[in-house]
């Protein structure tokens, strides 16, 4: 096994399936697998034709169980800091990709794991996920920007309520307090991953990057300042062909093909 292993990945036309592949550790991140994770995001990135990315884990039992616990045991200061800034620079790689990115969560999605997943643009998850941020259990907080994010997600309360007892979550109940979009049975998660990848494939690529970028960008803003930013990025979209494309094509009663341009 290489570490490009550590991340396998998959081509289905537009669609990038990337499925973290370490399943003997429950696809726990240590170094390698978060530098095999970023090779293949910056691989995705670059590539034109890649229109839109799914995010799994290997095996039937997790997405990822959580940042490596056996690596980070014997981490001192400056060991954390690297593991850290490394950690959030893979996850800021997914936030500022101009794709969308969707979480398939097949099982844990614990620590890291969850971070990773709410970083992605949509979380879908099987009934039989479970979601939590235990790092107070293991004497430390959570470290690849599960605090901030998930804050922002769910409001502040239900954040400490999760964060400060480290309980694990049923799919049901992080689908409740709008962590998950869509539960699907086991066997059908990865069909509804890719049919939604597939379908924002289809759809004006730019468009989605901008769509991507000012919902991020404009959560981090007062309203009003959002609000401006979105009326740029709308202008933006009249300085590509693919506007007139789409325009044209609902006119003409005929599917749009977008080329990105
Ligand atoms: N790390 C390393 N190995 C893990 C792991 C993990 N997070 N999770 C599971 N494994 C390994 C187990 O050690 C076991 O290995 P073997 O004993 O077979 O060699 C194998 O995966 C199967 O796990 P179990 O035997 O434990 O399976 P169970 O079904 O009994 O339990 C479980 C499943 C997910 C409930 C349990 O494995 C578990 O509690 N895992 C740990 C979950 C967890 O606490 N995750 C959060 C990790 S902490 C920071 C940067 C990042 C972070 C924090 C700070 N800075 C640098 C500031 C992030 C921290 C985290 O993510």
């Amino acid at each position: 096994m290489t570490q490009d292993d550590l991340v396998l990945h998959a081509r289905d036309g537009a669609v990038v399936t990337l499925t973290v592949n370490r399943p003997k550790a429950l696809n726990a991140l240590n170094f390698d697998v978060l530098h095999a994770l970023g090779r293949r995001l910056d691989e995705v990135a670059a590539d034109s034709e890649v229109r839109a990315v799914v995010l799994t884990g290997s095996g039937d039992r997790a997405f990822v169980a959580g940042a490596d616990i056996a690596a980070m045991q014997t981490m001192g200061y400056l060991d954390a800091l690297a593991f850290a800034q490394l950690g959030n620079g893979i996850l800021t790689k997914i936030e500022q990709m101009r794709k969308p990115v969707i979480a398939a969560v097949n099982g844990f999605a614990l620590g890291g794991g969850c971070e990773l997943a709410l970083v992605c643009d949509v979380i879908l998850a099987s009934t039989k996920a479970k979601f939590g941020l235990p790092e107070v259990s293991l004497g430390v907080i959570p470290g690849f920007g599960g605090t901030q994010r998930l804050a922002r997600l769910i409001g502040r309360n239900a954040a400490k309520h999760w964060v400060m007892t480290g309980d694990v979550y049923s799919a049901e109940e992080a689908q409740r307090i709008g962590l998950v979009y869509h539960l699907h049975e086991p066997g059908d998660l990865m069909d509804a991953a890719l049919s939604t990848a597939r379908k924002m494939a289809m759809r004006g690529p730019f468009a989605l990057a901008e769509a991507k970028h000012i919902i991020n960008r404009g959560l981090q803003l007062p309203l009003s300042a959002a609000i401006e930013l979105e009326a740029a990025a709308f202008a933006r979209c009249f300085l590509t062909a693919d506007q007139r494309e789409g325009m044209t094509a609902f006119l003409e009663k005929r599917p749009a093909v977008f080329t990105g341009h």
